[in-house]
């Protein structure tokens, strides 16, 4: 009888140990199934953060690319709008009024060039060095230099355009100098 209750007693105890083993069993699997799941959040949400930084030093590169080029377009429209301003304002000058003519006014034509006869303003008592009048020709035109003379005809167009003067005060430049004792052209010749 004693012995019966013992062994009784001991199934009771091992039931139950089995039983709360059981689960205990079911609650670690419950437990490590949400750790692997907690783990597969963390790897993606790791993965997304390096994606997402990717992106953001892709657009920043991006963003840096666009600023320059809108720089560089700026630039360039800037420089256009220059280039534009000053063949609008040299157009100007040859096309008074919408009418476009050879020569600045004040010039004279003859054959394909354009010929100005300058007189200091008369107040002033001194000339103008030869070099200050060949600078002053590239300020009226910058195309324009002391005058070369080629032919006949263009001589005597110059010496039916000036006045005659006979005093040493008075006078013009022409594009020829002496350098070395060579009579040299501005052009070079
Ligand atoms: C973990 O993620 C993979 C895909 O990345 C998926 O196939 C798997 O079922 C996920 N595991 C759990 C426990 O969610
Ligand atoms: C950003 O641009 C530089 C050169 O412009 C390049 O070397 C680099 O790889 C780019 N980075 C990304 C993330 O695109
Ligand atoms: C932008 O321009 C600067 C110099 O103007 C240069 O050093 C830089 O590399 C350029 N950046 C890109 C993304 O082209
Ligand atoms: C171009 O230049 C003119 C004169 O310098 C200025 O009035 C005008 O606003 C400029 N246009 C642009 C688009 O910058
Ligand atoms: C030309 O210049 C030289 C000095 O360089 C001078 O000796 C010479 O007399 C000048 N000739 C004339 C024709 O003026
Ligand atoms: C080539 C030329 O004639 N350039 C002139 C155009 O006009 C500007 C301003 O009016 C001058 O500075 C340039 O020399």
């Amino acid at each position: 009888m004693c012995l019966c209750v013992l062994l009784l007693g001991c199934i009771a105890v091992i039931t139950y140990l089995s039983l709360s083993l059981t689960n205990q069993n079911a609650e670690n699997r419950r437990l490590s199934s949400r750790v692997s799941l907690l783990q597969n959040s963390t790897e993606f949400l790791t993965q997304e953060r390096e994606r997402l930084q990717q992106e953001t030093a892709r657009l920043e590169n991006q963003t840096a690319k666009l600023q320059n080029l809108t720089h560089d377009l700026i630039h360039q429209r800037d420089q256009f709008n220059w280039t534009l301003q000053v063949i609008k304002s040299n157009v100007s000058k040859f096309c008074p009024n919408n009418r476009c003519q050879r020569c600045l006014s004040g010039w004279l034509p003859f054959e394909d060039s354009c010929y100005l006869f300058y007189d200091e303003p008369s107040q002033s008592k001194t000339w103008k060095t030869w070099d200050e009048s060949q600078s002053y020709c590239r300020t009226e035109n910058p195309f324009s230099d002391l005058v070369i003379i080629d032919s006949l005809q263009e001589q005597k167009f110059i010496h039916d355009h000036i006045k005659n003067y006979y005093d040493e005060w008075h006078g013009f430049w022409i594009g020829l100098s002496n350098q070395s004792n060579i009579w040299v052209w501005v052009d070079g010749q």
